[in-house]
């Protein structure tokens, strides 16, 4: 009767959206507990299909799994309609999807505001993907915010728009000198939005744990990253919800002790999109080598996404926090061609050596890698099934990698295609 919880390791993207797949025929439910279409999952079907997911659980490729979108994510209606639209012309069946009748949605002045607020920080933005997550996730907790459920009741969602809008106008127009938001247009769409989304809707935590009573397996697909993780990660620079495994029940309404094992997915080297500190950060050409050959861009926004080597202290960091069990160590592939591959060990902070994740975020920001460096190999590895198979220095990288971060290496990604991996145990 397991829930698997299914979480980035890093800075996200991380190749949670092949991993959710891979899974994908080994359970029944797949659910997204927190985030929104700031979220981009690549899956590349056994046929060659690519999918970019946004909003909707991987899970939807796989046929047989029933796909949530749990209480812990903010919908933008829109952006659901648009991802199930361009699903079903692929001829994939989303007739099954739930939708939490609890998940708040992203309104237009979340979005107006994501934007002005991050103009307006200036130097300091977060670098938001400008869906508008942040401030829907706000009100949420200031408890203005408007839910899935507010759909099906016209008369509830004009009375809150009215009272929501009314103060968020003062803010766009007196603060930031942008347009009135009008309630009544807001409300027309949104509940044009609601006729299409009703049979969808659904009180998920009721049907999970009937689904879990039964003996049924829940994944629980985590967005996003530890590290941006809005307790746990890179605070300010980070996302507004929990992505750790905790926001996993929370974002569900699954108790804890269904949870029989917590997947971290671990790429081979380290990536960020978006502002804050990042320690391993090359801005040199093996900064460039690494974004061209691990093709690393931006699934929502197409920014070009930073690159860096491996940093041990964030994967240890990781397997606490989340308490991991296993480990799908992405990307080995790409680090073929190399001499040697550095893993930073440990950091130096102010000349003070530092095994584990300083306790301030100064002292992050002043954080600089401790090196240790492992021969490199040269072969190509996209074909490899099977650890034996792997360059000898290849099997060294993992099994240092395993003993730094404190966790065992159950999968490897040797390619994006769904069955370019070795399974380890
Ligand atoms: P937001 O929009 O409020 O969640 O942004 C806050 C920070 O969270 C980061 N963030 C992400 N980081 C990695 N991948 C994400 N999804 C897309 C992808 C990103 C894209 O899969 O490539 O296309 O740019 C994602 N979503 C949010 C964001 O960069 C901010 O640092
Ligand atoms: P997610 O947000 O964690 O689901 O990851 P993204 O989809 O944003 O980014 C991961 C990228 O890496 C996608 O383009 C995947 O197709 C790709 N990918 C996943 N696993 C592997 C792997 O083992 N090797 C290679 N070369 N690419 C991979
Ligand atoms: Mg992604």
């Amino acid at each position: 009767m397991p829930a698997i919880v299914l979480v980035g390791a890093q800075w996200g993207d991380e190749g949670k959206g092949k991993a959710t797949d891979l899974l994908g025929d080994k359970v029944q439910w797949v659910v997204r507990y927190q985030g929104g279409n700031n979220a981009g999952h690549t899956v590349i079907t056994p046929d060659g299909e690519k999918y970019a997911l946004h909003l909707i659980p991987s899970g939807i490729l796989t046929p047989g799994a029933t796909s949530v979108i749990g209480n812990g994510v903010v919908v933008d209606p829109a952006v659901l309609i648009g991802e199930m639209d361009g699903l079903i012309e692929r001829g994939v069946d989303v007739s099954n999807l739930k939708i939490s009748a609890d998940a708040h949605l992203i309104m237009p002045h979340h979005r107006a505001l994501d934007k002005v607020t991050e103009r307006y920080l200036g130097k300091a933005r977060i670098g938001t993907t400008g869906r508008g997550i942040g401030p829907a996730y706000g009100d949420k907790l200031a408890r203005i915010g408007i839910r899935v459920a507010d759909l099906l009741d016209p008369g509830i969602l004009r009375r809150k728009l009215d009272t929501v809008l009314g103060e968020k106008n003062q803010i766009l127009v007196k603060v930031y000198n942008r347009k009135a938001i009008d309630p009544a247009a807001v409300a027309d769409e949104y509940l044009g939005y609601a006729e299409r989304l009703r049979p969808h809707i659904a009180d998920s935590r009721l049907l999970l744990n009937k689904a879990l009573e039964r003996g049924e397996t829940v994944l629980l697909e985590g967005s996003q990253g530890t590290l941006l993780d809005v307790d746990h990660g890179t605070y300010p620079f980070v996302t507004s919800s929990n992505p750790t495994a905790g926001g996993a029940c929370a974002g569900s309404g699954i108790g804890p002790t269904r949870i029989t094992k917590v997947i971290g997915i671990l790429k081979a080297y380290t990536t960020r999109v978006g502002s804050g500190p990042f320690p391993t950060e090359l801005l040199d050409e093996y900064g460039e080598r690494l974004r061209k050959v691990g093709g690393e861009v931006g699934v929502t926004t197409g920014r070009n996404r930073r690159t860096g080597w491996f940093d041990a202290v964030i994967a240890r960091y990781a397997t606490r926090v989340n308490g991991l069990t296993d480990i799908f160590l992405t990307k080995l592939d790409v680090l073929s061609g190399l001499d040697r591959v550095p893993i930073c060990v440990a950091y130096d902070v102010d000349g003070e050596r530092m095994d584990d994740m300083p306790m301030t975020q100064t002292d992050f920001h002043h954080a600089t890698p401790v090196y240790e460096y492992l021969d490199g190999w040269s072969e190509d590895l996209s074909d490899v099934r099977t650890f034996a198979d792997l360059p000898k220095n290849a099997q060294a990288y993992v099994t240092r990698l395993e003993e730094l971060s404190g966790t065992q290496v159950s999968v490897i990604g040797v390619g994006p295609g769904r069955e370019q991996n070795v399974v380890v145990r």
